[in-house]
């Protein structure tokens, strides 16, 4: 208690919420198993109901030719991946896609574009895809690359929900796989985003050589931003034919787990996204990840240009392990 000049007590104003320590967060996922899931599983059950998955949908509003040279993406064009480039979707075709993922159950749907940002000339094509979008009563969310601030104002003030710019490892670990950007150039448009106003949809890539410390460091990046994210879509990397990791070994499953149990623990609020990599993960896996604390899949067959599992697929698991789609 404060005391004030009049005798009478004040509350102590609420201290900063406690940053989390490497320590901290390194003692979490080195528990046993059961000790790391159980808790992770106790805290989701705080704030979300267990049973209860949201199903996202993905587009390619533009693919290829992105001059970044990001080692793990088919996208770029620094790598030889045989994918065809094209130029930005019409606003029509957009709306007719986000109605069939509607109708197929989707409530969040995620437009992408492989740009290292948007030109200016691109801005009001963009704007008219969120409006539309989130006319059909969808979720929205973005990810065209960086944004300076007058984009994010933008996209914000068209009722964008959420922005998607992932620092996808270690602050360490990114120069071995990007070189065309730095780690803070990433921080600065999450910092833009969150300005705006906009949610923030921040997350990584497992298993493209890094090691355990690296994937605890992204967690613990994320969860001290001054907020965190509200949604952290964590990956599993699908190697590409043609990119620098087409090669890369695959990370442990049990792993994986840990790590989207770590951060269920480290941002008990936010949507933990099991992303790319499900079509080589066992439903035994899933399963796990979702008693982890996944709370959210991308649904369709195909992701921006990868493979994911077929909606047959999706509803047999589901099935099997009583979960509702929301
Ligand atoms: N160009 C934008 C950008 O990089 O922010 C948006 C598109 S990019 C494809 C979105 C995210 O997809 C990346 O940050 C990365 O985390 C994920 N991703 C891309 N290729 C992947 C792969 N082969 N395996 C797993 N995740 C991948
Ligand atoms: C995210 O973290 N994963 C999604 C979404 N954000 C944009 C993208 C996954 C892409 C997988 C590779 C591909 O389809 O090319
Ligand atoms: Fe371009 Fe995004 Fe692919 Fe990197 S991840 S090469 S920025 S599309």
């Amino acid at each position: 208690m404060l005391e004030v000049r009049d005798g009478t007590t004040a509350m102590t104003p609420p201290a900063a919420a406690p940053a989390w320590t490497r320590e901290a967060a390194w003692a979490l996922y080195r528990l046993p198993f059961n000790d790391l899931l159980f808790k992770a599983q106790s805290v989701h059950r705080q704030h979300f109901d267990p049973n209860r998955i949201q199903l996202s949908k993905l587009l390619n509003i533009k693919t290829g030719g992105c001059p970044e040279d990001c080692g793990y993406c088919s996208q770029s064009s620094h790598h030889s991946t045989g994918l065809a480039a094209s130029r930005l979707m019409d606003v029509e075709k957009v709306v007719t896609e986000a109605r069939k993922a509607r109708d197929s159950g989707a409530t969040r749907y995620c437009m992408g574009a492989a740009w290292r940002n948007p030109k200016p000339r691109d801005m009001d094509a963009i704007v008219e895809m969120v409006g539309a979008v989130k006319a059909l009563g969808l979720e929205t969310c973005m990810t065209l690359g960086m944004l300076d601030r007058e984009q994010s104002d933008r996209l914000s003030a068209a009722g964008l929900d959420y922005y998607n710019h992932n620092i996808d490892t270690s602050e360490r670990y990114y120069p071995k796989v990007v070189s065309t950007r730095t780690y803070s150039d990433r921080l600065d448009t999450l910092e833009n985003v969150r300005q705006s106003g906009m949610k923030v949809c921040c997350g990584g890539i497992l298993g493209m050589g890094e090691e355990e410390a690296d994937r605890v460091d992204m967690l613990v990046t994320l969860a001290n931003l001054a907020e965190p994210p509200e949604s952290v879509p964590i990956n599993m990397l699908i190697p590409i034919a043609g990119t620098p990791l087409a090669e890369q070994a695959p990370i442990a499953p049990i792993e994986f787990v840990r790590i989207v149990g770590l951060a269920r623990i480290m941002m008990p609020k936010s949507h933990v996204r099991l992303s790319a990599g499900r079509s080589a993960m066992t439903d035994e896996m899933q399963a796990l990840c979702f008693f982890a604390g996944a709370n959210s899949i991308f649904i369709g067959d195909t992701l921006l240009t990868a493979a994911n599992p077929e909606d047959a697929a999706d509803r047999k698991l589901f099935d099997r392990l009583g979960l509702e789609a929301i």
